[in-house]
């Protein structure tokens, strides 16, 4: 695996961060140390590529995470922000943008009757807790081992996506009485759920799930999960938070709530409602969300919370979501898993290819995960070699096996044959000589 030209830009930026940020980065995900690399410096966007700072292009599954829905740097969501920062970034009062979003986002998710903007998704997810333990005056969540909230001190429980990837069970720095009061349990496991209700009746505030996690690298609900989740929790008095933070919006318009007809009872959302501007919002029952301050006793507040630049590119992204881009979406994602499932065929390279909608995951293993102690049981050698042979040619995938790829409505037939091509020789590249 090559690595970034040394004394290239690239190099000189990376080292000037390192000395600036922890491990060089602002969020771990980003620094590619679970795959033998250097991290990437990026400094463009548009469409379905990347551009790193020694000007290499890259067709890009990283999709800032999952925001980029159209692409990086749509015309339409560049326009709207300049256009809003003409006016002034934040004005301190409600703007009419943060309306207009939030009536968007309830004509697509009608569950959510009232809901909050913050300015990310880890703020939206421990809002919406706080509210279920106020709602309900009790302590306990449950949470699924692999599924990841944000960063928040009793989320970070058995956490997927950053932690996964450092193969970190949790955090430091989180009292073990906030851990105490986080059950976490195996997603698709319905006897579990059932158990743990039975064993504290009357204890549990609310379940949290990623309807389809995707922080374990994609996983999808076995059929019957979701609504025994919501027929369980409702039996006990407790409440059901849909995390749709990367599904909203994404399987679909009415996200995973829409997709599997189970409705929450608080939804958090993030990512793609910003456009790839900070953001983030929770909402659901009226009666619950009445409960948040001003309107009543749970207090959560925040500066920039609903900024207007983050609105702007919300609505303009939102814009332009109609269910037949969602529909070539999700068909350009079948087309590029089953050609990476023919490469890996072809190969020989025993994977396994998760896909729900338009999100999917190649997992370095047989069978396809049930859970997240499944997919913590895939091969990361296999896939950091095959990251890297991807990223030599020009393909830049999210640098861990627990993260999903992001499908942009950009991607078209080129960029994704280029991808299954380059699949076929990363494939072989994966493969120990001695088994050639
Ligand atoms: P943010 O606080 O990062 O905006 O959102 C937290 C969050 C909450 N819920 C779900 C389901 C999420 O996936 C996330 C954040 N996702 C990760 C990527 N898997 C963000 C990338 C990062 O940590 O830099």
């Amino acid at each position: 695996m090559t690595e970034a030209a040394t004394g290239s830009r690239t190099a000189g930026l990376v080292e000037r961060a390192e000395r600036l940020f922890p491990g060089g980065v602002n969020s771990p995900v980003r620094a590619f140390g679970s795959v033998g690399r250097r991290p990437l410096v990026l400094e463009r966007g548009r469409g379905p590529h990347v551009w790193d700072a020694d000007g290499r292009r890259y067709i890009d599954y990283i999709g800032a995470w999952g925001p980029a829905i159209l692409g990086h740097a749509h015309p339409a969501v560049v326009e709207a922000v300049m256009g809003a920062a003409a006016n002034g970034f934040a004005l301190g009062a409600t703007h009419p943008f943060e309306i207009e979003l939030g009536e968007a986002i309830q004509r697509a998710m009608p569950s959510m009757e009232r809901l909050r903007f913050t300015s990310s998704g880890t703020e939206a997810v421990m809002s919406a807790l706080r509210v279920a333990r106020a709602a309900t005056s009790r302590d306990l969540v449950v949470k699924f081992a692999g599924a990841y909230h944000g960063h928040s001190d009793g989320l970070l429980v058995e956490a997927g996506s950053g932690l996964a990837t450092l193969a970190i069970a949790g955090s430091a720095g989180v009292p073990e009485a906030v851990a105490a009061s986080t059950i976490v349990l195996p997603f698709n496991d319905p006897a579990a759920v059932s158990g743990a209700f039975a064993a504290r009746p009357g204890r549990i505030a609310a379940v949290i799930v990623e309807p389809v996690v995707a922080n374990a690298g994609v996983i999808g609900p076995v059929p019957g999960f979701l609504e025994h989740l919501r027929d369980v929790s409702r039996a006990d008095g407790a409440l059901l938070v849909f995390d749709e933070v990367i599904t909203g919006f994404r399987l679909g318009l009415g996200g995973a709530q829409a997709r599997f007809g189970v409705t929450p009872d608080l939804t958090t959302l993030g990512k793609i409602i910003g456009g790839g501007m900070p953001i983030g919002a929770y909402g659901g029952r009226a009666d619950l969300m009445d409960l948040v301050a001003p309107a009543g006793p749970v207090y959560q507040a925040g500066t920039l919370s609903g900024h207007p630049l983050s609105m702007a590119a919300g609505i303009a992204t939102l814009g332009e979501l109609t269910p037949e881009r969602h529909v070539a979406l999700e068909e350009t994602a079948a087309e590029l898993a089953d050609g990476l499932a023919e490469a890996a065929a072809e190969t020989g390279r025993t994977v396994s290819i998760a896909r729900v909608g338009p999100l999917l995951t190649v997992f370095f293993r047989a069978a396809l995960p049930r859970d997240g102690a499944d997919a913590l049981d895939s091969d990361r050698d296999a896939f950091a070699c095959f990251f890297g042979s991807m990223l030599d040619q020009g393909i830049l995938l999210p640098p861990s096996q627990f993260e999903a790829w992001f499908i942009s409505m950009a991607h078209g037939p080129a960029e994704i044959a280029v991808t299954i091509a380059a699949a076929r020789t990363a494939f072989r590249d994966t493969i120990p000589e001695q088994a050639l």
